[in-house]
């Protein structure tokens, strides 16, 4: 009787190979594979919390439950997405207390080592710093690069400090919405510098930067055209940029690099009005530098709440969202009528034949929809 495994409940339909787990069936008789009823007792499962206990957890600052409640907004089980939103909309009178800061540089910059400095010496000074990692190329079976622990093994020792890997949303927009969430677990349970790091190459910076008041840009001096290998449009979105690695033979290199990202800053438009965006030099293995950063977090912090642009931000951040959340439901639900697949299916044809204009495709496809 060898009938095929299942997919767990939270795979998504159609969820490919990226899903690696599956459910084995259980066995006939004993748990020990042989027949009749097993030896021993059974072991006893204990329920998932409730939506009210979660809450109730997490006001309270107890970490299982934090744990559960972000487990819960990372499942893509529908029924485990309906109480997730429940949890969040008991919470919501708790969150958007943090300072959130979006840590993002090319691939072994120093990003998490940069965190684990800062995130301890502000730990030290009596804040709770959550961190978690923004990886949207990462799946069930390649596992999370960012946010790994042993890359910041000072701050995972620190009671005041909690890390999370990267969700596994399969797409950009599934691990966005995990994050945000996430973010906003983090603030209910009081705390009060959220670090998110995220990969410099793609479009998750584009992602983390819609979610942060604060973004900062990790790099390394490298020889030659300073500017090569990172986009333009990356440091755009920045609001401080740190050159990382300015230790034993790079301070010069570093320091030349400072000058050169400074000279090129210059000219292009700051992210946040009315905030000049500058780079520095730090080391995360000699913490030179490091205080000094949170410095420049903190006047961007005093400049923009005076001006009301951190404020304006967060809530168009939020609207943003809201669009984003309505173009996505909308799109699904568009594309789960039946009668609109035969028809674009149809239309489709005919398009790419160059009989139908595009444009006049979607008006026709539109027309007669959720009357
Ligand atoms: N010399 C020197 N090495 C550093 C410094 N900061 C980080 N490193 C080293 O650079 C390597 C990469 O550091 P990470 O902190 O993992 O870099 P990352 O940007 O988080 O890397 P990914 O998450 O893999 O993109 C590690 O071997 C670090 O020990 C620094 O200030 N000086
Ligand atoms: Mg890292």
């Amino acid at each position: 009787m060898n009938r095929p495994p299942k997919r767990p409940e939270w795979v998504p339909p159609g969820g490919g190979e990226g899903f690696a787990s599956f459910v084995l069936h259980g066995v006939q008789g004993g748990h020990d594979g042989l027949p009749g009823p097993g030896r021993g007792r059974a072991p006893v499962r204990r329920g998932r919390p409730g939506v009210a206990e979660l809450a109730e957890g997490i006001r309270a600052g107890n970490r299982t439950r934090l744990a559960q409640a972000i487990t819960l907004v990372e499942s893509n089980a529908p029924a485990h997405q309906a109480e997730a939103q429940q949890l969040l909309a008991a919470l919501m009178d708790r969150t958007g207390g943090a300072l959130r800061i979006g840590v993002t540089g090319v691939p072994g910059a120093g990003k998490s080592t940069t965190i684990d400095v800062l995130g301890s010496m502000l730990c030290a000074q009596g804040h709770k710093v959550a961190v978690l990692a923004v990886d949207p190329s990462s799946t069930v079976t390649k596992g999370s690069i960012l946010g790994d622990k042993t890359r910041m093994e000072r701050l995972a020792r620190c009671p005041n400090a909690f890390i999370r890997p990267s969700p596994t949303g399969g797409c950009l927009g599934g691990v966005a919405r995990k994050s945000r969430e996430t973010l906003l677990l983090c603030e209910a349970f009081g705390f009060d510098v959220i670090l998110l790091e995220t990969v410099g190459v793609g479009q998750s910076e584009v992602t983390v930067r819609s979610m942060v008041d604060f973004f900062l840009l990790v790099l390394i001096a490298g020889a030659g055209d300073e500017l090569q290998g990172i986009k333009k449009g990356v440091i755009e979105l920045a609001d401080a940029i740190v050159i990382n690695k300015a230790d034993g033979d790079n301070v010069r290199r570093a320091r030349l690099a400072k000058a050169e990202y400074n000279r090129v800053l210059g000219f292009l438009q700051p992210c946040t009005e009315g905030w000049q965006v500058k780079a520095y030099t730090a080391s995360a293995h000699t913490g030179a530098g490091i205080p000094e950063i949170w410095e420049v977090i903190q006047q961007f912090r005093a400049a923009t709440t005076a001006s009301g642009v951190f404020q304006r931000r967060r809530q168009q951040q939020n609207l943003d969202w809201l669009h984003s959340l309505l173009d996505e439901a909308l799109r699904q639900r568009f594309l789960a009528d039946t009668a609109v697949q035969a028809r674009l299916r149809d239309i489709s044809a005919a398009v790419a034949r160059g009989e139908i204009p595009p444009v006049r495709a979607v008006e026709a496809l539109l027309e007669g929809w959720g009357r």
